[in-house]
């Protein structure tokens, strides 16, 4: 049996308003393992590694204040197709038209702020994740 790792994050939003119970279950319920995670307040050389990809874009610098705006939870979820299993569960990156069932789409909507505020993240694919990972859990 294959198995695969993700790197998800409860962003500011998502722990702000209680949610990072929530969250966990959609993950658990589904049936993925939850094999590490830790509460952090990421530093802006910690946001600037995980979200290079998206350097000189107009939402990069809301996102980077966005995600050190308070404390963010960091997890490693593990599965048969995980990263593709999670990223249905989070729902598209606008949480107005995310679907509903989705996290994105039961938990957020836009709240015309310049960055887009959507709860969580997952990795994009095995590469993003073993990168993600390794910013968030070094030495796992
Ligand atoms: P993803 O989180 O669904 O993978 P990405 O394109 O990787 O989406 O963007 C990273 C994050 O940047 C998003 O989750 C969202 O918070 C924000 N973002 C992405 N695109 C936009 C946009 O067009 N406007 C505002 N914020 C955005
Ligand atoms: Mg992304």
């Amino acid at each position: 049996m294959s198995s695969e790792k993700t790197l998800i994050l409860v962003k500011p939003d998502g722990v702000r308003r209680g949610l990072v119970g929530e969250v966990i279950s959609r993950i658990e319920d589904k049936g993925y393992h939850i094999t590490a995670l830790r509460m952090l307040q990421a530093d802006r050389e910690l946001l600037q590694q995980h979200y290079a990809e998206h350097e000189g874009k107009v939402f990069y610098e809301p996102l980077i204040e966005f995600m050190e705006s308070g404390p963010i939870v960091a997890l490693v979820a593990e599965g048969n197709r995980v990263i593709e299993g999670f990223r249905a569960l989070a729902g598209t990156t606008d949480p107005t038209s995310a679907a509903p069932g989705t996290i994105r789409g039961d938990l957020a909507r836009d709240q015309g702020t310049k960055v887009v505020q959507n709860i969580v993240h997952g990795s994009d694919s095995p590469e993003s994740a073993a990168r993600e990972i390794a910013i968030f859990f070094k030495g796992n």
